[in-house]
């Protein structure tokens, strides 16, 4: 007989059998880590990653956790055919995927009638976004639709080039990092059609608008109008081609970017806007020149202390851009009101004021036309009223980051890391000992770091950082970054997660600087610069630009910039406070959705494809509570499966069960798991499911069920415990 083209007698082949077996488990890893024998084991663990990456095997499951390494090339497994390998398929019956999870939770949306959430989580350039594209487009291509759904289908799709264009910027870590969050709503009808959609969008990185660090870009739309926009449209909004002709452009020293084609995606953009139901182009147009042209509004100062402008002729431009008064943009540029004893009073900046009114109002007009643009999006995307619908929920938002110097938006982006982690811990824990209870198997405790002491840490009414930082801000008087540190110390300093460079001993710490205070973050140590944290805090802008803005003839603006924001003089909530707030209505909403999450791994610093750095994945298999995660799963066993499922695999290795078994199912994998000589302390049967306990007694029955097959399932049984 052959087997693989050798000559082998009976024995010889069901040694071949299962050595080839052996062999590729040797060379691809597990594609569940619940099956590593040694799951305690991290260095297990980063071998099973590193040889399935080795492999372009970027996918392994922990139980129902899709883990997923960023490959940094194209594979050639997101192809319409490969959508079809894994609609209506069993989770666990092929490869690990991430289509895989996008229909497991499209079934269990349609089946179970229960919203779903996915979490898709990981540091700065895993592969998060990404990851987020593909469910979207797996939905897009694999629901039923018809002519008007397709539509709604196309703005779902187009919706992601437009808020990447005016959302997402090349940083050190990532050249098309999402700077903003965004949790999108697909809703589905009740045959599974998709119908409608929302988005939510979390804390845009405004700063970046005005300043970026040495390496990194300002958000892509700039450099896409510049590099794509015809001549004609560069002549009319008084643009030059050249991006180092702007203040705003040049910070970062890096106008262009390799991975990236400005001008395509400049046109890619231009054919979504219309898809997406939007009409108002040219004033769009004109509110991302008018940014350009504000970064270029110069000042000199006079011989009192007070401002003037340099750049004359620019500043008459920017108003018409702006659809606004020039000499009231002018004044509203270099003077302040202000309200003292009922009385307005008019009084002149001075040249750092003046800068930073200019850079605030660069700031309002980006990060309101954002919100604007995603409000737009919704509208045509528009969530029907109806009983009968579902939603998949999708989180997209930015990864945990260390930088050199990390500021407020770093402190709010990791701030928002914890909170997932609090809530992937909460849920996996709890789904897991609640899979136990219903199945009626004794619940064994784990051990795991429990991220919420740094959450208080952070968000703790009148004693959290934010609240701290909050009453520095309105506190009447001399307040600054500084004073802030101070009170920090003084309220949070005994912290065991809080340091900053005063030791207990009156000694000074070396690793904190006097302006920095460092968090032991569940994924790692970082300082915080205080500098600029309470202006950020506070983001205002002078009450006079407001006026002027909300006179403003281009529609976009003076939807943005309201006249009862002018009027009413009630301060709004800052906006780190206004991020927690916008948080914990988020958890709430995930918690009330069915999870699924996507973890995702950056596999070397360098943006390379095939670069395993050992020490980089290790970091994050750490902080992504990887092993806790694993360690929770295998609390007892190994792997569970629902009675069907495992009947109807396994099945052919029982004459009793074998075509079919027609009593109880219970019975059925009882009849067949006592026929392959599982022994009791191996297995146990709960209500729906049957949990084995260790990895070895399923690799038996696996290579039991090859060797079956190899053989045709007519040849009669034979003694399958004798191998592995
Ligand atoms: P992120 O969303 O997790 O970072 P992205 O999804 O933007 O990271 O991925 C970063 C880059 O890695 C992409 O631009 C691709 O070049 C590459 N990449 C990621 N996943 C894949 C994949 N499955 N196949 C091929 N290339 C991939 V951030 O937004 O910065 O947190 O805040
Ligand atoms: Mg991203």
């Amino acid at each position: 007989m052959r087997y693989q083209g050798r000559e082998v007698d009976i024995e010889g082949r069901v040694r071949l059998v299962m050595e080839s077996a052996l062999t590729a488990r040797d060379r691809v890893g597990v594609q569940d880590f619940v099956l590593l024998e040694n799951y305690n084991s991290e260095a297990a663990f980063i071998e099973n990653l590193r040889r399935r990456f080795r492999e372009n095997l970027i996918y392994t499951y922990i139980g129902s956790v899709l883990v997923s390494v960023n490959p940094y090339k194209e594979l050639e497994i997101y192809s319409k055919q490969q959508m079809e390998r894994y609609r209506g398929v069993s989770f666990y019956e092929i490869s690990p995927h991430i289509y895989a999870l996008s229909d497991n939770t499209y079934r269990a949306m349609r089946t179970e009638r229960k919203d779903q959430c996915i979490l898709i989580s990981g540091e700065s350039g895993a592969g998060k976004t990404e990851a987020s594209k593909k469910i979207l487009l797996y939905y897009a291509v694999t629901c039923p639709t018809n002519d008007h759904m397709a539509i709604l289908g196309d703005r779902l799709l187009q919706s992601n080039p437009v808020l990447e264009a005016f959302g997402n910027a090349k940083t050190l870590r990532n050249d098309n990092s999402s700077r903003f969050g965004k949790y999108m709503d697909v809703q589905f009808d009740f045959r599974g059609t998709p119908v409608g959609g929302h988005i939510l969008n979390y804390l845009l990185e405004k700063s970046r608008v005005v300043h970026q660090n040495h390496g990194e870009r300002n958000f892509h739309i700039f450099y896409q109008l510049l590099d794509g926009g015809d001549d004609d449209l560069l002549i009319t909004l008084d643009l030059e081609r050249n991006p180092q002709n702007y203040r705003y452009l040049v910070k970062g020293n890096c106008p262009r970017v390799s991975s990236i084609s400005d001008k395509n995606n400049w046109k890619v953009v231009m054919k979504a806007l219309p898809v997406i139901g939007f009409t108002e182009e040219e004033k769009l147009l004109n509110i991302i020149a008018s940014v350009l042209h504000l970064g270029n509004t110069q000042f000199g100062e006079g011989e009192e202390g007070d401002t003037y402008i340099t750049t004359e002729t620019q500043t008459s431009n920017l108003a018409k851009l702006l659809g606004v008064d020039g000499s009231a943009l002018r004044e509203a540029l270099t003077h302040k009101k202000l309200t003292a004893k009922g009385e307005e009073m008019i009084s002149p900046l001075n040249y750092e004021q003046a800068v930073s009114a200019r850079d605030a109002l660069a700031k309002a007009v980006y990060g309101r036309t954002f919100t604007w643009l995603v409000e737009k999006i919704n509208q045509s995307l528009a969530l029907k009223v109806s009983k009968d619908s579902s939603v998949i929920g999708l989180l997209d938002i930015y990864g945990f980051e260390v930088l050199q110097q990390n500021s407020f938006e770093q402190f709010c982006i990791n701030y928002c890391n914890e909170k997932l982690q609090q809530l992937f811990i909460e849920l996996t824990l709890r789904s897991e000992q609640e899979e136990y209870e219903t199945e009626g198997i004794a619940w064994e405790t784990v051990q795991y770091f429990d991220n919420k002491i740094i959450c208080d840490l952070i968000e703790e009414k009148h004693k959290g950082i934010i609240s701290i930082l909050d009453e520095e801000c309105l506190r009447p008087g001399e307040t600054c970054d500084v004073s802030f540190l101070e009170k920090l110390e003084d309220t949070v300093g005994s912290h065991p997660h809080f340091i900053t460079h005063k030791l207990a001993n009156g000694k000074t710490r070396r690793v904190v600087s006097r302006e920095e205070f460092r968090l032991l973050h569940y994924a790692g140590e970082v300082n915080y610069n205080v500098n600029g944290f309470l202006d950020k805090n506070n983001d205002l802008l002078n009450r006079n630009l407001k006026e002027v803005m909300c006179q403003s003839d281009n529609q976009i603006l003076s939807h943005c910039f309201r006249r009862e924001e002018v009027i009413d003089q009630k301060r709004p909530e800052m906006a780190a406070t206004q991020f927690k707030n916008s948080l914990m209505k988020l958890m709430e909403i995930l918690m009330s959705k069915e999870p699924s999450y996507v973890r995702c791994i950056k596999p070397n610093d360098a943006k390379q494809p095939g670069r395993f750095d050992e020490v980089l994945v290790r970091h994050q298999v750490k902080y992504l509570g990887l092993m806790e995660n694993l360690r929770v799963r295998r609390a007892g066993f190994a792997y569970r499966r629902r009675f069907e499922a495992f009947l109807q695999r396994y099945k052919p290795l029982c004459p009793e069960t074998w075509p079919n078994w027609h009593g109880r199912l219970v019975d059925g994998v009882s009849t067949l798991v006592n026929h392959l000589g599982y022994k009791a302390e191996e297995y146990k049967l709960g209500r729906s499911k049957i949990f084995i306990r260790f990895p070895k007694t399923l690799f038996t029955t696996e290579d039991a069920l090859e060797y079956k097959i190899f053989l045709g399932v007519n040849v009669c049984t034979c003694v399958f415990r004798c191998v592995v």
